[in-house]
């Protein structure tokens, strides 16, 4: 059948699928064998044990961001620009509809990632030996971004001063949180949602190694001294350390309280002035700090200052990377740093205030009000007034948050036109750029004036298409702006004058990062 007639066939068939059988019905396709059908059709891409393969892991866990009827849309029609085939054609409503029931449900065994797997993931394409001595290019090196292309799963290098692609390359299925690099910019590590970390060199555009950290990862951090790099999974539920260099494993640590409960893992970063990682738990309410000194002990003395009796019970592991366990109120989803990093101020989404806790004694300090699902992730920090404050995105309303961060009280809410997920600013620009891609008016990116905490300017980029995430190059001059859709582009803008400068085409852009912000800690990006 001709590819087009085969297309327009299977998308109306998985029309007839979703008006003929509801979801709730699928239980009736029980007959139809869903683990035959799996073995038969999918497990040669997504893994005869649903862990993926050239195809994403089919777990609950790595499904909870897909509705079932568009999970079965696409098993009905396929997914285009991948290699995910429409079954319409081959498969009845009835059995689509079992199949897609049927992956949704958890493995019967709750699934492990070894130490052994690990290391027979682990690719090294090109050793460190054979790496160049000078960039095979001629872009300025610190000038470069890395942008996330999430349509076809592609990442992009960027030339940030000619506003070029100078290397485009296959990423593995949705990538997700910062690109981190090396302390000096040189290789970029990024983090896919089904558990795979990879390293790439900026100077050869070339990858160097990866491999499967886990099932499904929350997102990596890498240290400040670029020794190694540091993931926390949601599945299983666990934290591993790997060698920067060819990210051999070299510790897997169980994220479990010191009751030994387990937890998934909400985030991990580096904390440079601390040469330490903070991981928070998704689950259990503690905060860790895991030093990668070669000699943690004065992590430890700063604890010991400030002890209480019991406050040292399970407080610690030690041996190569030890963790230290500072207990909390509630879990967090999300947390932030003050820029010294003595404060990581975090939240739960539900919960309605947020806690700031001094890491140097190692406890909460401050309750700070702060409603609505903040995104703490995407939060930045600017003066104002002459004192630090941090400014944060709400994921559930048409707000942006600010706090003081010497008294750890509200300084005000700014009104936006929408939710929205990220907020960037730089110390050469007064403004800070937020989209407000959560509501109704997807298509709007809105300026802050830092001084006034005003929204001062909106943009409509293109009207109807999302427009997300901003980024700016190493000297503030120019922001980048994401089209996100799947035929979407990567917009430039004049910092001063607003004007477009540059319009590239790109695959559902997401995220991207400069590598000179990123590696100077810029109060205006994420770290
Ligand atoms: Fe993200 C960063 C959590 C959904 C795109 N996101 C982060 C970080 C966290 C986080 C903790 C910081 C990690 C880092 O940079 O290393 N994200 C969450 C969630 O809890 C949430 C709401 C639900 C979830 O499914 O995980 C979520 N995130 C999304 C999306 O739906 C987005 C828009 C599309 C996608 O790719 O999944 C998305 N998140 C991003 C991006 C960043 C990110 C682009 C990096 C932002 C940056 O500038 O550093």
């Amino acid at each position: 059948m001709p590819r087009r007639r085969r297309r327009r066939r299977a998308v109306s068939l998985a029309a007839a699928v979703l008006t003929s059988v509801p979801l709730a019905a699928a239980a009736a396709g029980e007959a139809a064998d869903p683990p035959a059908l799996y073995r038969e059709h999918c497990a040669s891409c997504h893994g005869a044990d649903r862990l993926g393969g050239s195809g994403p892991a089919l777990l609950p866990e790595s499904l909870s961001r897909l509705r079932q009827d568009a999970a079965l849309r696409t098993i009905a029609a396929g997914r285009p620009a991948t290699q995910m085939p429409g079954f319409g054609d081959v498969l009845s409503p009835d059995a689509i509809a079992a199949v897609t029931a049927w992956i949704y449900r958890p493995l019967i065994e709750a699934p492990t990632w070894s130490l052994e797997q690990m290391r027979a993931s682990r690719t090294v394409t090109t050793s460190p030996s054979a790496l160049p001595a000078r960039p095979v290019h001629a872009a300025d090196p610190l000038n470069l971004f890395t942008v996330v292309e999430a349509g076809d799963h592609h990442v992009t290098i960027l030339d940030g001063d000619r506003f070029e692609p100078i290397w485009r390359f296959p990423t593995r299925f949705a990538l997700h949180g910062g690109a981190k690099y090396s302390p000096d910019g040189r290789f970029v590590y990024l983090g896919s949602r089904d558990g795979w970390v990879s390293k790439h060199d900026l100077w050869g555009l070339q990858t160097v190694a990866e491999i499967r950290v886990g099932l499904n990862l929350r997102n990596i951090a890498v240290a400040a001294d670029g020794r190694y790099v540091i993931a926390g999974n949601t599945l299983p539920k666990t934290v591993v350390i790997l060698d920067a260099r060819d990210l051999t494993p070299l510790k897997i640590i169980p994220a479990e309280d010191r009751q030994r409960r387990p937890s998934r893992v909400s985030a991990v970063y580096t904390a440079p002035p601390r040469q330490s990682f903070i991981v928070a738990l998704k689950d259990q309410p503690e905060l860790w700090e895991i030093s990668y000194r070669d000699d943690p002990e004065p992590q430890a003395k700063g604890f010991v200052h400030s002890y209480q009796p019991g406050m040292l019970e399970g407080a610690f592991d030690f041996g190569p990377f030890p963790v230290r366990r500072i207990p909390l109120d509630t879990p967090l989803d999300d947390f932030f740093f003050d820029p010294p990093y003595r404060h990581a101020i975090g939240a739960a989404r539900d919960s309605r205030s947020g806690q700031v806790i001094n890491l140097n004694v190692g406890r909460k300090t401050h309750d700070v009000p702060l409603d609505g699902m903040p995104h703490l992730a995407s939060g930045i920090t600017f003066e104002h007034g002459g004192r630090p404050v941090l400014a944060t995105p709400v994921l559930n309303e048409a707000a942006v948050v600010v706090i003081d961060m010497v008294t750890w009280q509200p300084v005000t809410r700014i009104a936006t036109g929408g939710a929205g997920f990220f907020m960037r600013g730089h110390e050469n620009t007064p403004y800070a750029w937020i989209d407000t891609s959560l509501g109704p008016e997807r298509d709007q990116i809105q300026v802050i004036d830092t001084r006034t905490l005003e929204v001062v300017r909106t943009l409509r980029p293109e009207p109807g298409r999302t427009a997300a995430h901003v980024e700016f190059t190493r000297d503030g001059r120019y922001a980048l702006v994401s089209i996100a859709e799947r035929d979407g582009a990567l917009l430039v803008y004049d910092t001063a004058t607003f004007a477009l400068i540059k319009r590239l085409p790109m695959s559902k852009p997401s995220g991207k990062y400069n590598v000179y912000n990123k590696i100077n800690l810029s109060a205006g990006t994420s770290h």
